[in-house]
């Protein structure tokens, strides 16, 4: 999955796409580069970001999603915001990305009103303004396991299929770098919940963490870390270095490896990478 931020302010790309022809082009990059899916944001969720308006992430988003839905990639959107929700499924968006899992009853409806959509259901504790002091967790995974199956749960009832959903932990929301990486080494117990695992490690400050590098500088440690999640059962990485990505997973293909994780991992063969 190639991330597009159309954001003055994201952590790693903020300003370098507001401009709707730039997002576009960057997209188009990524489509050449390999990736599957797309997903285009609006608004920062970095550690601290301040809320977007309404009116202001449609004005960044929709032009490129308008730039964009004639390719044949799946497009996937990342907000929170039912009205945005809306707009872009009627616009012809394939997945809705809420890093809130649809905590607003209206997302709720949105999705369960629709036939069709994908949803990624994500694991944060409070607001970008307030979530890394909410760390306090007495287990990290199990807590993020319940979480999630409580939401899968949820949806179900309210009669969304979970193959139309994808869980995600929810690397760098309301954890700390221990409990990032012990969310990475368990990985697997997320398997249990019986959608796919999507994993968004690129250029985070984890990586940071470990090798001591800015995230401009992040590449190869969000490769390996988008590796070790493959590794470890993921079915989607959300990476910005599209090339450097599909090069590695390339190369696992070559040896094997690839096969052999997307088989232990269940479901049909990824599409390109
Ligand atoms: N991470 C970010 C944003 N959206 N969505 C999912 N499903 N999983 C993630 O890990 C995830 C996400 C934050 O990364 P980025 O988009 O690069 O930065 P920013 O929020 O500053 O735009």
């Amino acid at each position: 999955m190639g991330i597009v931020n159309v954001t003055p302010d994201s952590f790693s790309d903020g300003g370098r796409f507001v401009d709707a022809r730039a997002a576009i082009d960057h997209a188009r990059r990524l489509v050449d580069e390999g990736a599957d899916i797309l997903d285009i944001g609006g608004e920062s969720t970095r550690p601290g970001a301040a809320p977007v308006s309404l009116e202001e992430e449609r004005r960044r988003v929709l032009p490129v999603l308008e730039g964009l839905l004639g390719c044949s990639l799946p497009i996937s959107l990342d907000t929170s915001k039912p009205e945005l929700m809306v707009e872009a499924l009627r616009m012809g968006v394939d997945i809705i990305n809420d890093v809130r899992a649809l905590a607003d009853p209206d997302a709720l409806s949105v999705v369960t009103s629709h036939p069709s959509c994908g949803v990624c259901l994500m694991h944060m504790r409070g607001t970008p303004l307030t979530m890394q002091s909410l760390t306090a967790y007495s287990d990290v995974v199990d807590e993020v396991k319940t979480f999630l199956s409580d939401r899968l749960q949820l949806l179900q009832t309210l009669g969304v299929a979970t193959e139309r959903v994808v869980v995600d932990p929810g690397i760098g929301f309301g954890k700390s770098v221990e409990q990032n990486f012990e969310l990475l080494r368990r990985q697997r117990e997320l398997l249990g919940l019986g959608a796919p695992v999507l994993a968004g490690w690129s250029r985070k400050s984890s990586l940071g963490a470990v090798t001591g590098r800015a995230a401009e500088d992040r590449m190869v440690g969000s490769v390996s870390a988008a590796l070790a999640a493959v590794l470890n059962g993921a079915r989607i990485v959300r990476v910005h270095d599209v090339a450097a990505t599909v090069d590695a997973f390339k190369v696992w293909r070559a040896a094997g490896l690839l096969e052999a994780r997307q088989l232990e991992s269940s479901g049909g063969p990824v599409h390109g990478a």
